[in-house]
């Protein structure tokens, strides 16, 4: 048998079905070319991997984030050992490409963007001549492949994911990706994304998660500094890019109108009522907000200060429930200036807000970031260890044994932030709140049961099994997700539309009104 491509997403739990496509996996397949037969996709995240399906002289793409680097690396090393070429990508690798070689058995590593450079790499490797290093680059918008969604498994995912736009302008102290991504915005071409869309959309997938770092990439803000310029270049550059956003999303409203996408965004996109509104036509009917911290100290801790607090940040949330788009609310716990008061304080505002979903994050120094950077720092002269791993190096430590939480708090003790941090998530979707939400967003019935599922496997998938200390907890709670899983993805199933034809739209109708 001739050899084959496998790409693979590490995870240590599996639960059988997922909420949101691994987009890296089908882009990557239709990087991969089709000489070398269709590639075999391995997403653990629904199964875990049959190491037997690797024969020798096959090529082993194996993309990793931090959090999943560990489990990469031990697929790394047993399918090396199976005699295949093996080269990691993701974040991760591009971060540590030598600790990749030390840990992962890798043959090759590929630094930045993938999509260019994999067919390459494959046919270097099938030539066995694999280089140690390559290096991906920033593509730029256009360059971006669409996914090979030919290669989806049926059934076993309720979204799909489609990216419009790469990398943030701002710098959050807790992100990675203004570094990795860079902080100018890379935009699909309108007409490539939506053909993807399309595409979904034939083939029966009504809800898509737009995998955007921030679908807002241009705000009041820096178009008025760009005004203040002599030099006017940039401030062209930013209006074409907010044009752009527009004329996405006329294409986008005229899609069926059960279609339903969800994007991430940055809080100020509330100034910005017509944006809103677009997005609302454009059938995007939730973001994930990063709203981190409810007090200006909290904020002034992650270099947030474009945030808002207290009273004004309710206001600001309940302007995009206004104009018709759910948020889900991201908070940050263990941050230097929370209180034992903080946890309640934040679900009481969350309810006040009227946010529609939330998760509750502990504060993790991801490389690649500044806290991180200054944690290491800090950290580096103490020696700590866990099994003999540094903890500098945290992602090592065997997942069971990682600790949680890794900064030394001023007022707390580290379990006390993982207790409430775990107290916020299990008073946010306790049964009374969460059909309370229910009954407030939705009306059909049928929503509402999918509204009550979606909420309930959402805590089991990232609170429960990312929070708790107690690995029976963990694996009582991925079975749990996994049966809501299984009861959810039918709900999520849309009814195919292979006629669907790809919006035409008038050049007037994409036109956005001048921001102040
Ligand atoms: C959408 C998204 C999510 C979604 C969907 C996840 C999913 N199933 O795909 C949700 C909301 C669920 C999510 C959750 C989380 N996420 Co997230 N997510 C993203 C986001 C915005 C886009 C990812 C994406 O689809 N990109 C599109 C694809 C095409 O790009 P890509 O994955 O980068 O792949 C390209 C290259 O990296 C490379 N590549 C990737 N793999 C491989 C493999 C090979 C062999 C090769 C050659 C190349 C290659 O080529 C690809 C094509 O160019 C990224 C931000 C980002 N810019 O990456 C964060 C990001 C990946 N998430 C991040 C984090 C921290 C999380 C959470 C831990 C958050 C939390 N605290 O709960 C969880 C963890 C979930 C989990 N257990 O995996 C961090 C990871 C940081 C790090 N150092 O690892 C990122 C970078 C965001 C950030 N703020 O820093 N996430
Ligand atoms: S957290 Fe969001 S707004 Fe901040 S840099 Fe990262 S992607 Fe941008």
């Amino acid at each position: 048998m001739s050899s084959r491509v496998h790409l693979i997403n590490p995870s240590n739990l599996s639960f059988g079905v997922a909420v949101i496509t691994p987009r890296w996996l089908f882009v990557l397949a239709a990087a991969t070319g089709t000489q070398w037969g269709d590639p075999i996709l391995i997403d653990e995240t629904l199964d875990p991997i049959d190491l037997n399906s690797i024969a020798k002289g096959d090529v082993v793409g194996i993309g990793i984030h931090t959090g999943n680097a560990l489990r990469g690396y031990e697929i790394g090393r047993l399918a090396r050992e199976r005699g295949a070429w093996v080269v990691f990508g993701g974040i991760h690798a591009t971060l540590f490409p030598d600790e990749v070689h030390e840990h992962g058995g890798a043959h090759a590593v590929v630094k930045g963007d993938g999509d260019v450079i994999w067919s390459k790499v494959v046919a270097d490797c099938f030539a066995g001549t694999p280089q140690r290093l390559y290096d991906g680059g920033r593509i730029e918008g256009d360059q971006f492949l669409p996914a090979r969604w030919d290669l989806l498994p049926k059934d076993r995912y309720m979204w799909a994911s489609v990216q419009t736009v790469r990398g943030c302008p701002k710098h959050c102290s807790f992100c990675s990706v203004w570094r990795t991504d860079g902080q100018e915005p890379r935009q699909r071409e309108v007409d490539r994304v939506v053909r993807e869309i399309v595409e979904l959309r034939r083939r029966g997938f009504r809800f898509i998660a737009l995998a955007d770092d921030n679908f807002y990439p241009v705000s009041h803000e820096d178009l008025a500094m760009a005004r203040r310029r002599a030099d006017k270049t940039r401030l062209h550059e930013l209006e074409a890019l907010r044009a752009e956003r527009f004329e996405l999303m006329a294409h986008l409203e005229q899609l069926p109108d059960d279609t339903i996408f969800f994007t991430q965004i940055t809080m100020e996109a509330a100034e910005d009522t017509e944006f809103l509104d677009a997005m609302r036509r454009a059938h995007i009917r939730g973001a994930l907000v990063g709203v981190e911290a409810v007090t200006p100290e909290g904020l002034k801790d992650v270099y947030k200060g474009f945030n808002l607090s207290g009273d004004e940040l309710i206001a600001r949330l309940k302007q995009f429930r206004k104009h018709g788009v759910h948020v889900l609310g991201s908070f940050i716990f263990g941050l230097p200036s929370d209180k034992k008061s903080t946890f309640d304080a934040t679900v009481a505002l969350a309810d006040k807000a009227d946010i529609t979903f939330a998760q509750f994050v502990l504060l993790t120094p991801f490389p690649g970031t500044l806290d991180f950077e200054k944690w290491a720092k800090d950290i580096k002269n103490s020696n700590t260890k866990v099994d003999g791993v540094p903890i500098t190096q945290h992602w090592l430590i065997p997942e069971p044994r990682r600790p949680k939480l890794y900064t030394a708090h001023p007022n707390m003790a580290l379990e006390e932030i993982r207790v409430g941090t775990q107290g916020a998530w299990d008073s946010f979707y306790s049964w009374p709140r969460v059909w309370s939400r229910a009954s407030r967003s939705v009306k059909s019935t049928k929503a509402r049961v999918m509204f009550v599922l979606i909420s309930k496997l959402y805590r089991q998938m990232y609170a429960n099994t990312g929070i708790a200390t107690d690995s029976a907890r963990v694996q009582r709670s991925a079975r749990t997700a996994r049966l809501l899983g299984l009861a959810a993805k039918r709900l999520f199933r849309g009814t195919p539309m292979p006629d669907l034809q790809m919006p035409s739209v008038t050049p007037a109708a994409m036109r956005p009104n001048q921001a102040s």
